[in-house]
């Protein structure tokens, strides 16, 4: 059986994570550790700093990046999400969206790393920002995204709804595949 080792402050993260590896035949260990994110305009960049911060692990080493992008606000609060929802909850995005569209998608880029080797893998779900928060399943924004088609916020679903579809497991499945292969930085 295949191991990775991935690295995450965030224990939701980890559940989903470790959920869609499973499919796969690979076992998850999760370390608990904040990588250094510099500014930076885009998913794949911070993901290659927290893998340049993963030199110690032996084995396969994990990490992850994702954020919440509103086409009408100009992909706010994008590559900012963590540091917004820390700072302001859903209040502004609200307010913002009373007179704007309201599409909006979650996007997750992926970075596997064992020793010099690397390999990105990405997934999207698209959907739109409620109009209120609802439920209490998942994380962060979790209760203020509908994902189309869906007439709940991932915050009112189980999380195998959400894993059956969402941004993460859509990169996480891609990784599961090349771990499971004999090349997975091919
Ligand atoms: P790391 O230690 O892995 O960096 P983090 O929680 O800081 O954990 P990010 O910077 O990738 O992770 O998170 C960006 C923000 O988007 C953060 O506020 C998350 O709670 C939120 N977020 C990420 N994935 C989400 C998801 O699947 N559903 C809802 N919110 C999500």
């Amino acid at each position: 059986m295949t191991d990775v080792t991935f690295v995450s402050t965030n224990p939701g993260k980890y559940r989903e994570v470790r959920a869609v590896l499973r499919e796969y035949g690979v076992g998850t260990r999760w370390s608990r550790r904040e990588l250094p994110e510099p500014q930076a305009d885009t998913l794949e960049e911070v993901v290659g700093s927290k893998l340049d911060a993963v030199e110690h692990v032996r084995g396969f080493a994990l990490v992850e990046d994702s954020g919440l992008f509103i086409p009408s606000l100009g992909g706010f609060p994008g590559v900012y999400s963590a540091h917004f929802l820390r700072t302001w909850k859903f209040g502004p995005i609200f307010e913002l969206l009373r007179h704007r569209n309201r599409r909006a998608f979650f996007r997750t880029v992926a970075g596997l790393r064992r020793g010099r080797q690397r390999a990105y893998f990405v997934g999207e779900v698209h959907g739109s920002i409620s109009l209120r928060p609802a439920g209490r399943q998942g994380f962060g924004y979790d209760p203020i995204f509908v994902p189309q088609g869906w007439d709940r916020t991932f915050g009112q679903a189980p999380a195998d709804a959400k894993n059956a579809i969402s941004h993460r497991a859509r990169a996480f499945r891609k990784a599961g595949e090349a771990l499971a292969s004999r090349h997975p930085f091919d």
